[in-house]
Order: structure tokens, then C-alpha cells, then sequence
């Protein structure tokens, strides 16, 4: 399956890409998709006509960064790029054009076709990011500790980091009104698929836990992570999902690099992903950088990190 991250934002692209060519980015909003974890069957995408100003165009990754009208049912209006299929429609248009275009979505993809230039615009000005950067926490790296951090999981319960201490714990970042088929909903879908995978693999460690953590604890409450986690076929036991307090949160995010809206609507809350994979004894194992990984990468370093503390 294709892998290429169609919601790169455009302020935090050209921060952050010649460092970070991994990263991705996108905008959240408040019609979150309902994703079914383990669907493989060729799914038939839902269709939005959209129209928009052409801002960038990133023609390595046959993406077009556009600051598009709100999609009635869908998105707000905001800055994103879009994923170019079939690519040679990226010929169609320069930086500045008007267009219309066809978006089409899926449960774990998204692109866009049928580009038709309307004009031009004249008075092309960036859009400023609406994301802060959190960094009053240092940066981990593999073998470093993670601090202890208490948060409130899907059952209402209050949870340390030093609870699984003993267990290999995958950690992942999310937020349940995320839109984007390719973010949070991936992420989740992927973490679904690993459990399965551990659990039906004769043999696998069964030593382990996985805790996605959402960044948006104002909307996040327990029940809402306990419906979330139930559209994916979660088993408490073995997955948990929670949300804290911000003195909690910040440093925990800043740790890995993780980046996102505050203080702003859902659907402008831009943020990157990081999955993080901690031993046993509480050091950090492997950071999972986008959307780009896939199930089996998850299920090895989980594996790996239970032998290696
Ligand atoms: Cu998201």
C-alpha cells in the first residue's frame, strides 16, 4: 500500500523539513472518519469537490500544498497538501492558480484528481502556524530514561508510566476528532493490527502494553476514549488509551518531538506523529517517526525491546 503522507502543512514543512524528512503534518477537525481496524477489502472512497489557491508545490513527493475552501461536511478551510493521482495532473498547475479539484478519502488514504485551474491569485501570503512548539523537556533518544508521568485512562483510572515498568510498552500520540485517514486513525488501525498480530503469533512476547495517549484532554474524556477504542477492537488488558493533565502532557510529547495545535479549533490542530517503544526497564527502545511505519516494524521493536531490558 502506498505510504506517502498527503497532509504536509506548509509553515511546519518548511520549518522542519530540512532536518526532519520524515515528518508530516496535518490539520485536525471534528468529523472524525470511523475507521474499522482489520477492513482489507478495496474500499470505494467518498468524493468532495474543493476548490482552493495553489501555494506550493512539492513536486518529489507529486504533492500539492493548497490552501483550500471549507469542505462542507468534512474540513475547515485551512492550508494542506493533497497527494496528486494520477501525478502528471501536477503539470496542470503553478504556484498561485485557482483551482478546483476532486478530493477523494478513504479509511487510510486520501488524494485528489480532476484538477481544473479557474485563475490566478495575486496576493499569495503564508498562513501563520497556529502550532506551538513544546520544548521544556529534553529531547529522548534510544537508551535514555522516560520520567514517570500520571494520567486518566479510558476507564476513568489513573495511570502512571511506572505502572508497566516490567512490560514492554508501545506509546503513541493521538486525538479522537482527528479527520485525516492517514494520521491518528492509521496509527490506531496499526496498533489494532499489532495486537492481533502478537496475539495470534505462536510464540510472541505477550509482556507488553500499548497506551496511546491523546493530546486534546479537554475533549478526550474517558468515555470518549473508551468508544474510540472500541471502534478498533481493543482488549484492556492489553491496550490502554488515556489523556492527562497539560504538566503532564507537555513534557511527555516534548520528549519525542511531538508537535500540535493548542489553543486553537480542532480542525486547525496540526500535528506530527511519534510511536515510541519502551523496554521493560523503562528506557526508551525505538521512536517510530509519520505514518510511515508499518504493523510488523511495531510488532519487531516490541519483541526486540523485551529482550534488550
Ligand atoms: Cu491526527
Amino acid at each position: 500500500m502506498k505510504r506517502i503522507p498527503w497532509l504536509l502543512f506548509l509553515p511546519l514543512a518548511l520549518l522542519l523539513s530540512a532536518c526532519r524528512k520524515e515528518e508530516s503534518y496535518h490539520a485536525g477537525g471534528t468529523n472524525a472518519p470511523t475507521a474499522e481496524a482489520g477492513s482489507e477489502a478495496e474500499e470505494v472512497p467518498t468524493t468532495y469537490e474543493v476548490k482552493g489557491v495553489v501555494r506550493k508545490i512539492n513536486a518529489d513527493r507529486n504533492q500539492l500544498v493548497v490552501k483550500h475552501e471549507e469542505i462542507p461536511g468534512f474540513m475547515a478551510a485551512m492550508t494542506m497538501p493533497f497527494d496528486v493521482r494520477p501525478t502528471n495532473e501536477m503539470s496542470k498547475v503553478k504556484p498561485g492558480d485557482r483551482i478546483a479539484f476532486r478530493m477523494l478519502v478513504t479509511t487510510n488514504d486520501g488524494w485528489i484528481d480532476s484538477i481544473r485551474v479557474l485563475g490566478k491569485e495575486t496576493n499569495v501570503v503564508a498562513d501563520p502556524s497556529p502550532v506551538r512548539f513544546v520544548s521544556a523537556a529534553k529531547a529522548l533518544v534510544a537508551g535514555d530514561l522516560l520520567l514517570d508521568y500520571t494520567l486518566t485512562n479510558e476507564l476513568g483510572k489513573t495511570i502512571r508510566l511506572s505502572d508497566f515498568r516490567g512490560k514492554t510498552l508501545a506509546l503513541t500520540f493521538i486525538f479522537t476528532r482527528c479527520p485525516y485517514p492517514d494520521f491518528c486513525p492509521r496509527i490506531t488501525d496499526h496498533f489494532s493490527r499489532a495486537l492481533k498480530k502478537l496475539n495470534a503469533t505462536p510464540g510472541a512476547s505477550t509482556n507488553f502494553h500499548l497506551l496511546s495517549v491523546s493530546f486534546d484532554p479537554e475533549h478526550d474524556s474517558p468515555e470518549l476514549l473508551l468508544a474510540y477504542a472500541e471502534r478498533y477492537a481493543y482488549d484492556p488488558r492489553k491496550w490502554s488509551l488515556a489523556t492527562g493533565a497539560w504538566d503532564q502532557l507537555e513534557p511527555l510529547t516534548a520528549h519525542f518531538g511531538l508537535i500540535f495545535g493548542r489553543d486553537v479549533p480542532p480542525e486547525k490542530m496540526e500535528h506530527n506523529l511519534r510511536t515510541v517503544v519502551i523496554r521493560p526497564d523503562g528506557k526508551v527502545h525505538a521512536i517510530l517517526n509519520s505514518n510511515e511505519w508499518e504493523v510488523d516494524e511495531l510488532v519487531q521493536a516490541i519483541e526486540a525491546a523485551g529482550k534488550a531490558g
